[in-house]
Parts: structure tokens; C-alpha cells; sequence
């Protein structure tokens, strides 16, 4: 018999970090408030959320990696946004912080959700982190949650 391991929606007892860049706060903001809806409303207790605010995207991984390597979360929630600018600034920013969270989960063996958005315009980046089904930052709480939950069952 095929033993299938899947994660729910249950919150209950997870302990989840939301590392959230200032930059771009106006997104940012938005994506944090979806991220802590969603977790509260999926049955993770408030005293169970540790809400870290760091400057800019660059600087998500790091905090990200500290946050898992600590032992006191299950998961991890990368909140930032990199809007396209007139240079290619932003392209290396986005590439850095991306390949530092994967490589941060990966050394610590922690879900690390990438809540982040990538666009070309403040609209599109303000599209995305609206109301409960188009916010990000609601859709990387629900992530977190079930990730957290079959990493738990797999060990
Ligand atoms: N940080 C962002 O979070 N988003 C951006 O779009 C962005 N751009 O394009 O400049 C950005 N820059 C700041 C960067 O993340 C660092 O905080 C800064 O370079 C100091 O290390």
C-alpha cells in the first residue's frame, strides 16, 4: 500500500518566522498583512509569529537563514519586492536574494517561502499584493503552513 504523505492547511502549533524587506513598504506592507491573515485565519496563534523587518531584498536571505538556522521555526516567510527601475539594479537584486533563500533552505533544511513579488511596474507589483486570493503574501502564509506540515511528517 502506497503511504502518501501530503500537508494540511493546519496551523495549529507551527511556529513561523516572516522576514519582511523595507523597501518598497508600500508592497512590502501589504504582502506582511496578507502573510500574518493567512496564518492567523489557517490557526497559527499569534505569540507563534516573530515578524523581522529588514532593509532591502538583499538582505532577506541572511535574516531568512539566521531565522531557520535557529531551531525556532518551522518555516520561514520571505517578504520583498524588486520593481524594475531604470537601470539593471533590480535584476541583480531579485537573482541574489532568490538564489540566497533556496540556498538558505537547502543548508538549513527549513521551508523558506518566497513571498516576494518581481515586476516591471508598481501596478502589476500593487495587482499582487491585493485582496486574500491575489496577495502573495496570503498565498506564501498558506505555502508555509503546508510545506511545515510535510516536512514534519517526512522528518
Ligand atoms: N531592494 C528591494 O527590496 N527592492 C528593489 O527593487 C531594490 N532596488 O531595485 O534597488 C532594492 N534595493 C536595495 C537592496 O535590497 C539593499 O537593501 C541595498 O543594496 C543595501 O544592501
Amino acid at each position: 500500500m502506497v503511504k502518501k504523505i501530503e500537508g494540511t492547511l493546519d496551523g495549529k502549533g507551527l511556529k513561523i518566522a516572516i522576514v519582511q524587506s523595507r523597501f518598497n513598504d508600500l508592497i512590502t506592507g501589504k504582502l506582511a498583512e496578507g502573510a500574518l491573515d493567512g496564518l492567523i485565519r489557517h490557526g497559527v496563534d499569534d505569540e507563534d509569529i516573530h515578524h523581522i523587518m529588514v532593509p532591502g531584498s538583499f538582505e532577506v536571505p541572511i535574516a531568512s537563514k539566521r531565522a531557520a538556522a535557529s531551531g525556532k521555526y518551522d518555516a520561514v516567510i520571505a517578504i520583498s519586492a524588486v520593481i524594475r527601475g531604470a537601470t539593471s539594479h533590480n535584476e541583480y537584486i531579485a537573482a541574489e536574494m532568490t538564489k540566497g533563500i533556496a540556498q538558505a533552505a537547502l543548508d538549513t533544511g527549513v521551508p523558506i517561502v518566497y513571498g516576494t513579488i518581481t515586476s516591471d511596474t508598481l501596478e502589476q507589483a500593487v495587482e499582487r499584493a491585493g485582496g486574500k486570493g491575489s496577495n502573495r503574501g496570503y498565498t506564501a502564509a498558506e505555502t508555509a503552513i503546508e510545506i511545515a506540515n510535510v516536512i514534519r511528517q517526512v522528518g
